[in-house]
């Protein structure tokens, strides 16, 4: 009989194009040889690895799934690829990458003026101009609808107050998305990061994400002109429609993170002799590490689907909700498990499970927790809402 792929059981290799593959190989080369080298040491130093940016525009990464203004208008499933092959590194390089291109330049795309699109999309392709996505505001994320950052119109201006906590790439930012209540309902506004009165904080002794910047906004009377407001939407879908995009991607990097520790475990319990055998050759071993295998072919086979269905114009949120929570939840627990099976050598950046671990505490909590993606697909299934 063949010998099977033990990172992917069901030969889904199989089922991408040779485009795919080719984009999901190079953004491999690229996290292999460049990226892996660098990332145990910025976790440690709590450094975002910023000299990666140039290459990562140079793949053509930034916004690759949007068409025109410099972007590389990839399918959905190429986006997820992408995704996955950059947290198989570290979940701080897939932030990087899927707010700049889910969170700040779709929305552009999607809602901005055409006068926007062509003074920001090609810059933020070539990365060039950094964006943040401002959303979550200290009081409570989970329930946007209780935004309290608020911009007022004077003549040709808004005038913006308020503040936004746990924003990815904040002080490295030279935009920030900022979503604001109005009279006119949930506006988004595209403020640069000179306008008098805006100030970008970065939050310090974070446990989780090291390798990727988290900052706090704030708006002391910001003046924003009319020119730098999205027209194109009013109202809550506006973000909620962007955290779709970027959840999408998240069902997917948790996969990369999930195989990157597997892998590491398989190699470690072949390697390491106990009770005069290899750690793997015990049944309570084989278990943990099939029920891994397990876990990450269900999700691989989810967000594949989620992809085609994507590229198809056929996705629901609840479906995207399920996949988030299952997948993330997925790679949590395998995580930590993994993490055990080194013993006292998991608890090092000499391995990655940790360091994934302590990541996927954040993947659990943002872009919509796990409560409230059980919640999504509670109320889908039963027509009560229960936010
Ligand atoms: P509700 O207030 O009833 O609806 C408001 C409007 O939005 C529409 N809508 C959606 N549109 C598009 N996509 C979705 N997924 C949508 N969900 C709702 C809805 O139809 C309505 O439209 P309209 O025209 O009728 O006004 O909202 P809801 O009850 O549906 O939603 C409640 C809830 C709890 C699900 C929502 O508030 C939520 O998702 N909360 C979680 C917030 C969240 O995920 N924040 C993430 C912040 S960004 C972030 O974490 C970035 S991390 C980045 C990184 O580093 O990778
Ligand atoms: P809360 O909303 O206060 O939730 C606290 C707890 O209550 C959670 O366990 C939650 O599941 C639970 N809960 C909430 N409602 C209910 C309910 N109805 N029933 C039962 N339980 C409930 N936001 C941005 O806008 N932009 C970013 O770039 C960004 N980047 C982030 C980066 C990092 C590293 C982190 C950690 C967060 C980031 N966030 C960002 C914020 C993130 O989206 C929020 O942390 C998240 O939405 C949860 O909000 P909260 O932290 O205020 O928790």
């Amino acid at each position: 009989m063949r010998q099977l792929d033990p990172l992917d059981l069901y030969d889904l290799d199989e089922e991408l194009t040779e485009e795919e593959r080719m984009i999901r190989d190079s953004v491999a080369r690229f996290v292999d040889n460049k990226a892996m080298p660098l990332i145990a040491e910025c976790f440690d130093q709590g450094r975002f690895p910023d000299e990666l940016i140039p290459e990562i525009a140079d793949l053509g990464l930034l916004g690759s799934s949007l068409e025109g203004y410099g972007c590389a208008g990839l399918n959905a499933v190429s986006y997820g690829l992408i995704c996955q092959e950059l947290e198989r590194c570290d979940s701080g390089l897939r932030s990087f990458v899927s707010v700049q291109s889910s969170l700040c330049m779709y929305p552009i795309h999607t809602f901005g003026s055409e006068k926007q699109k062509e003074r920001w999309l090609p810059e933020m392709a070539a990365g060039r101009v950094l964006g943040c996505f401002g959303l979550t505001e200290p009081h409570g994320g989970s329930d946007p609808a209780n935004m309290k950052t608020h911009a007022r119109r004077d003549g040709d201006d808004w005038i913006l107050n308020g503040a936004k906590m746990w924003i990815t790439s904040g002080t490295i930012a030279d935009i920030a998305i900022v979503w604001a209540r109005t009279e006119d309902g949930v506006q988004g506004f595209i403020v640069e990061k000179d306008f008098p009165g805006f100030q970008a904080r970065d939050i310090h002794a974070k446990m989780s994400l090291r390798a990727s910047v988290t900052s706090e906004l704030f708006f002391d009377n910001v003046r924003v002109p009319e020119a730098n407001r999205l027209p194109g939407v009013s109202g809550l879908k506006g973000p909620l429609s962007c955290l779709n995009q970027a959840r999408y991607g998240i069902t997917w990097g948790p996969i990369g993170a999930a195989i990157a520790c597997l892998k590491e475990a398989l190699d470690y319990t072949a390697d390491r002799e106990l009770f005069k055998r290899p750690l793997a050759a015990n049944q309570a071993v084989q278990v943990r590490l099939a029920d891994m295998a397990r876990r990450i072919t269900t999700a691989q086979l989810l967000s594949l689907r989620l992809g085609r269905l994507k590229d198809a114009g056929r996705v629901h949120p609840t479906q995207v909700s399920l996949a988030k929570w299952n997948n993330v939840r997925m790679a949590l627990d395998i995580a930590r498990d993994c993490r055990d099976l080194l013993g006292g050598s998991g608890i090092t950046l000499e391995y990655v499970a940790i360091r994934h671990m302590l990541n996927l505490e954040s993947v659990i909590t943002y872009e919509g927790t796990e409560t409230i993606h059980q919640l999504v697909v509670g109320r889908e299934l039963t027509g009560h809402n229960a936010f």
